[in-house]
Protein backbone atom coordinates (compact mmCIF):
# COMPACT_ATOMS: atom_id res chain seq x y z
CA UNK A 1 0.00 0.00 0.00
CA UNK A 2 1.07 3.30 -0.84
CA UNK A 3 0.94 5.95 1.52
CA UNK A 4 -0.51 9.23 0.39
CA UNK A 5 0.10 12.66 1.67
CA UNK A 6 -2.63 15.06 2.14
CA UNK A 7 -2.16 18.10 1.83
CA UNK A 8 -4.64 21.20 1.56
CA UNK A 9 -5.51 23.75 -1.19
CA UNK A 10 -5.78 27.65 -0.63
CA UNK A 11 -9.09 29.04 -2.22
CA UNK A 12 -6.43 31.76 -3.54
CA UNK A 13 -4.29 29.00 -5.16
CA UNK A 14 -7.62 27.30 -6.71
CA UNK A 15 -8.60 30.61 -7.91
CA UNK A 16 -5.07 31.27 -9.86
CA UNK A 17 -5.34 27.99 -11.14
CA UNK A 18 -8.58 28.09 -12.58
CA UNK A 19 -7.53 31.64 -13.99
CA UNK A 20 -4.53 29.53 -15.91
CA UNK A 21 -6.76 26.85 -17.47
CA UNK A 22 -9.07 29.64 -19.06
CA UNK A 23 -6.10 31.97 -20.29
CA UNK A 24 -4.81 28.53 -22.25
CA UNK A 25 -8.09 27.98 -23.52
CA UNK A 26 -9.10 31.41 -24.71
CA UNK A 27 -5.16 31.07 -26.30
CA UNK A 28 -6.04 28.09 -28.21
CA UNK A 29 -9.40 29.10 -29.21
CA UNK A 30 -7.84 32.28 -30.68
CA UNK A 31 -5.16 30.35 -32.94
CA UNK A 32 -7.91 28.09 -33.66
CA UNK A 33 -10.31 30.98 -34.94
CA UNK A 34 -6.99 32.19 -36.95
CA UNK A 35 -5.67 29.14 -38.31
CA UNK A 36 -9.59 28.82 -39.85
CA UNK A 37 -9.70 32.23 -41.29
CA UNK A 38 -6.69 32.07 -42.31
CA UNK A 39 -7.33 28.83 -44.29
CA UNK A 40 -10.41 29.92 -45.97
CA UNK A 41 -8.05 32.67 -47.37
CA UNK A 42 -5.90 30.16 -49.31
CA UNK A 43 -6.15 29.23 -52.95
CA UNK A 44 -7.23 26.67 -54.14
CA UNK A 45 -5.38 24.12 -55.88
CA UNK A 46 -7.20 21.16 -57.81
CA UNK A 47 -10.52 21.71 -55.65
CA UNK A 48 -8.71 21.63 -52.44
CA UNK A 49 -7.71 24.93 -50.17
CA UNK A 50 -3.32 25.07 -50.77
CA UNK A 51 -1.85 23.43 -47.02
CA UNK A 52 -5.07 20.63 -47.07
CA UNK A 53 -3.59 19.81 -50.51
CA UNK A 54 0.17 19.89 -49.20
CA UNK A 55 -1.03 17.28 -47.06
CA UNK A 56 -2.58 15.19 -49.29
CA UNK A 57 0.28 15.36 -51.63
CA UNK A 58 2.94 14.32 -48.33
CA UNK A 59 0.04 11.50 -47.79
CA UNK A 60 0.81 10.03 -51.76
CA UNK A 61 4.34 10.46 -51.03
CA UNK A 62 4.24 8.37 -48.13
CA UNK A 63 1.76 5.67 -49.27
CA UNK A 64 3.57 5.18 -52.79
CA UNK A 65 6.60 4.30 -50.80
CA UNK A 66 5.66 2.50 -47.70
CA UNK A 67 2.35 0.22 -49.09
CA UNK A 68 0.99 -0.79 -52.32
CA UNK A 69 2.88 -2.09 -55.47
CA UNK A 70 4.13 -5.30 -53.19
CA UNK A 71 1.44 -6.02 -51.49
CA UNK A 72 -1.36 -8.09 -52.90
CA UNK A 73 -5.32 -7.35 -51.86
CA UNK A 74 -7.45 -10.02 -50.50
CA UNK A 75 -9.24 -12.23 -53.17
CA UNK A 76 -12.26 -14.44 -52.74
CA UNK A 77 -14.40 -17.85 -54.51
CA UNK A 78 -16.14 -17.21 -57.43
CA UNK A 79 -19.20 -17.94 -55.09
CA UNK A 80 -18.56 -14.56 -53.08
CA UNK A 81 -18.92 -12.48 -55.71
CA UNK A 82 -22.79 -10.32 -56.20
CA UNK A 83 -24.67 -10.62 -59.19
CA UNK A 84 -25.35 -7.57 -59.67
CA UNK A 85 -23.14 -5.58 -59.19
CA UNK A 86 -23.61 -2.17 -58.72
CA UNK A 87 -23.15 0.70 -61.46
CA UNK A 88 -21.58 4.00 -60.23
CA UNK A 89 -19.87 6.78 -62.05
CA UNK A 90 -21.00 7.22 -65.52
CA UNK A 91 -19.04 10.21 -66.49
CA UNK A 92 -17.59 9.92 -69.51
CA UNK A 93 -20.15 6.92 -70.83
CA UNK A 94 -23.20 8.97 -71.85
CA UNK A 95 -22.14 10.20 -75.12
CA UNK A 96 -23.11 8.19 -78.41
CA UNK A 97 -20.78 5.47 -78.39
CA UNK A 98 -19.67 3.09 -81.35
CA UNK A 99 -18.83 -0.32 -79.61
CA UNK A 100 -18.04 -1.73 -83.45
CA UNK A 101 -15.52 0.87 -84.50
CA UNK A 102 -13.83 0.74 -81.15
CA UNK A 103 -10.51 0.23 -80.60
CA UNK A 104 -7.97 0.73 -77.65
CA UNK A 105 -5.56 3.97 -78.68
CA UNK A 106 -1.71 2.90 -77.27
CA UNK A 107 0.14 5.86 -77.23
CA UNK A 108 3.47 4.20 -77.35
CA UNK A 109 5.28 7.82 -77.54
CA UNK A 110 3.56 11.27 -79.17
CA UNK A 111 2.99 10.59 -82.13
CA UNK A 112 3.12 7.10 -82.66
CA UNK A 113 -0.23 5.09 -82.00
CA UNK A 114 -1.69 1.69 -81.87
CA UNK A 115 -4.74 1.08 -82.26
CA UNK A 116 -5.92 -2.30 -81.32
CA UNK A 117 -9.00 -4.52 -81.20
CA UNK A 118 -11.03 -6.49 -78.37
CA UNK A 119 -10.08 -9.71 -80.33
CA UNK A 120 -6.34 -9.22 -80.44
CA UNK A 121 -6.05 -7.77 -76.41
CA UNK A 122 -8.48 -11.44 -75.88
CA UNK A 123 -5.42 -13.54 -77.80
CA UNK A 124 -3.29 -12.83 -74.44
CA UNK A 125 -3.59 -14.93 -71.45
CA UNK A 126 -6.60 -14.13 -69.37
CA UNK A 127 -6.76 -13.66 -66.07
CA UNK A 128 -9.56 -13.28 -63.50
CA UNK A 129 -10.15 -11.69 -59.99
CA UNK A 130 -12.27 -11.69 -57.17
CA UNK A 131 -11.57 -8.87 -54.65
CA UNK A 132 -13.68 -6.47 -52.45
CA UNK A 133 -14.02 -3.53 -54.56
CA UNK A 134 -13.89 -0.50 -52.53
CA UNK A 135 -15.71 3.07 -53.67
CA UNK A 136 -14.02 6.77 -51.65
CA UNK A 137 -17.89 7.14 -51.36
CA UNK A 138 -18.35 4.44 -48.63
CA UNK A 139 -19.22 1.14 -50.08
CA UNK A 140 -17.69 -1.95 -51.23
CA UNK A 141 -18.43 -5.01 -53.32
CA UNK A 142 -16.96 -8.80 -53.88
CA UNK A 143 -17.43 -8.06 -58.02
CA UNK A 144 -15.60 -10.99 -59.96
CA UNK A 145 -13.13 -9.64 -63.28
CA UNK A 146 -11.81 -10.89 -66.00
CA UNK A 147 -9.22 -9.54 -68.55
CA UNK A 148 -5.49 -9.52 -69.11
CA UNK A 149 -3.03 -8.10 -66.67
CA UNK A 150 -1.60 -4.73 -67.67
CA UNK A 151 2.20 -6.03 -67.37
CA UNK A 152 1.37 -9.20 -69.48
CA UNK A 153 -0.02 -6.33 -72.20
CA UNK A 154 3.17 -4.02 -71.13
CA UNK A 155 5.27 -7.46 -72.52
CA UNK A 156 3.05 -8.07 -75.29
CA UNK A 157 2.99 -4.94 -76.88
CA UNK A 158 6.83 -4.19 -76.45
CA UNK A 159 6.40 -1.27 -73.89
CA UNK A 160 9.41 -2.06 -71.57
CA UNK A 161 10.57 1.36 -71.92
CA UNK A 162 7.02 3.43 -71.24
CA UNK A 163 6.90 1.18 -68.11
CA UNK A 164 10.14 2.77 -66.51
CA UNK A 165 8.03 5.89 -66.82
CA UNK A 166 6.72 7.05 -63.81
CA UNK A 167 2.54 7.00 -65.18
CA UNK A 168 0.25 6.10 -66.99
CA UNK A 169 -3.07 8.46 -67.96
CA UNK A 170 -5.93 6.57 -68.96
CA UNK A 171 -9.32 8.49 -71.24
CA UNK A 172 -12.38 7.55 -72.31
CA UNK A 173 -13.30 7.81 -75.90
CA UNK A 174 -14.85 10.80 -75.64
CA UNK A 175 -11.89 12.62 -73.39
CA UNK A 176 -14.88 13.23 -69.92
CA UNK A 177 -13.24 10.67 -67.61
CA UNK A 178 -9.68 10.26 -67.14
CA UNK A 179 -6.94 9.18 -64.17
CA UNK A 180 -3.78 9.30 -63.65
CA UNK A 181 -1.99 6.41 -62.22
CA UNK A 182 1.77 5.70 -61.24
CA UNK A 183 3.61 2.56 -63.06
CA UNK A 184 4.41 0.64 -60.21
CA UNK A 185 0.11 0.45 -59.32
CA UNK A 186 -0.33 -0.78 -63.01
CA UNK A 187 2.42 -3.09 -63.16
CA UNK A 188 0.85 -4.76 -59.96
CA UNK A 189 0.05 -8.42 -60.56
CA UNK A 190 -3.26 -7.95 -59.69
CA UNK A 191 -4.27 -4.95 -61.96
CA UNK A 192 -5.95 -5.90 -65.06
CA UNK A 193 -7.53 -4.16 -68.75
CA UNK A 194 -10.35 -6.10 -68.35
CA UNK A 195 -13.55 -7.44 -70.73
CA UNK A 196 -15.32 -9.94 -68.46
CA UNK A 197 -17.64 -9.64 -65.54
CA UNK A 198 -18.75 -12.62 -63.81
CA UNK A 199 -17.35 -14.47 -66.34
CA UNK A 200 -19.75 -12.21 -69.14
CA UNK A 201 -18.69 -9.98 -71.64
CA UNK A 202 -18.83 -6.47 -69.45
CA UNK A 203 -21.65 -4.88 -69.37
CA UNK A 204 -22.11 -1.12 -71.28
CA UNK A 205 -22.47 0.37 -68.49
CA UNK A 206 -19.63 -1.35 -66.84
CA UNK A 207 -17.01 0.02 -69.01
CA UNK A 208 -17.44 -1.88 -72.17
CA UNK A 209 -14.98 -3.04 -74.24
CA UNK A 210 -12.26 -2.23 -72.11
CA UNK A 211 -12.02 -1.10 -68.85
CA UNK A 212 -9.20 -1.00 -65.81
CA UNK A 213 -9.81 -2.93 -62.80
CA UNK A 214 -7.17 -1.89 -59.99
CA UNK A 215 -7.48 -3.42 -56.82
CA UNK A 216 -4.88 -1.79 -55.20
CA UNK A 217 -6.47 1.40 -55.70
CA UNK A 218 -10.01 2.90 -54.98
CA UNK A 219 -12.68 3.24 -57.56
CA UNK A 220 -12.28 6.21 -58.88
CA UNK A 221 -9.24 5.18 -60.38
CA UNK A 222 -10.78 1.86 -62.21
CA UNK A 223 -11.98 3.46 -65.51
CA UNK A 224 -14.23 2.65 -67.70
CA UNK A 225 -14.35 2.22 -71.52
CA UNK A 226 -10.94 3.06 -71.93
CA UNK A 227 -9.93 5.08 -75.11
CA UNK A 228 -6.39 5.59 -74.89
CA UNK A 229 -3.55 5.06 -72.85
CA UNK A 230 0.11 7.13 -72.84
CA UNK A 231 3.31 7.00 -70.89
CA UNK A 232 4.54 10.61 -68.78
CA UNK A 233 7.21 11.00 -66.26
CA UNK A 234 4.49 13.58 -65.46
CA UNK A 235 1.68 13.11 -63.47
CA UNK A 236 -1.53 13.03 -65.85
CA UNK A 237 -4.52 15.09 -65.94
CA UNK A 238 -7.12 13.11 -63.02
CA UNK A 239 -10.39 13.77 -63.23
CA UNK A 240 -11.17 13.43 -59.15
CA UNK A 241 -7.76 14.87 -58.32
CA UNK A 242 -8.98 17.95 -60.34
CA UNK A 243 -11.68 17.94 -58.05
CA UNK A 244 -10.15 17.81 -54.58
CA UNK A 245 -9.30 14.31 -53.88
CA UNK A 246 -6.05 12.52 -53.17
CA UNK A 247 -3.79 12.15 -56.46
CA UNK A 248 -2.74 8.38 -55.45
CA UNK A 249 -5.91 6.85 -53.73
CA UNK A 250 -4.37 3.83 -52.87
CA UNK A 251 -5.74 1.13 -50.42
N1 LIG B 1 -15.67 6.32 -67.30
C1 LIG B 1 -15.89 6.31 -65.98
N2 LIG B 1 -15.25 5.40 -65.21
C2 LIG B 1 -15.47 5.37 -63.88
C3 LIG B 1 -16.33 6.30 -63.25
C4 LIG B 1 -16.98 7.27 -64.07
O1 LIG B 1 -17.74 8.13 -63.61
N3 LIG B 1 -16.73 7.23 -65.43
N4 LIG B 1 -16.53 6.26 -61.89
C5 LIG B 1 -15.53 5.55 -61.07
C6 LIG B 1 -16.01 5.25 -59.74
S1 LIG B 1 -16.13 6.54 -58.65
C7 LIG B 1 -16.29 3.98 -59.32
S2 LIG B 1 -16.69 3.62 -57.70
C8 LIG B 1 -16.28 2.85 -60.28
C9 LIG B 1 -17.61 2.13 -60.26
O2 LIG B 1 -17.60 1.04 -61.12
P1 LIG B 1 -18.95 0.28 -61.41
O3 LIG B 1 -19.91 1.29 -61.99
O4 LIG B 1 -18.63 -0.82 -62.35
O5 LIG B 1 -19.44 -0.20 -60.07
O6 LIG B 1 -16.01 3.26 -61.59
C10 LIG B 1 -15.04 4.26 -61.74
N5 LIG B 1 -14.81 4.44 -63.14
MO1 LIG C 1 -16.31 5.62 -56.62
Amino acid sequence: MKNYKEYTISSAEIRKRTIISFLIFFVLLTCAVFIWKWLQKQPEDNGALKPLRTILNSDDVFFSNFLSSDHLAKTFQVGAAVHHPRVNGDVGMKSNFDTATWKLHLVRKPGDTLQISLDEIKTLPKTEIIFDFKCIEGWSQVTHWGGVKFSDFVQKYGLTDQSKMKYAGLVTPNSEYYVGIDMASLMHPQTLLCYEMNGKPLPLNQGYPLRLIIPVKYGIKNLKRIGSIAFSNERPPDYWYERGYDYYSGL
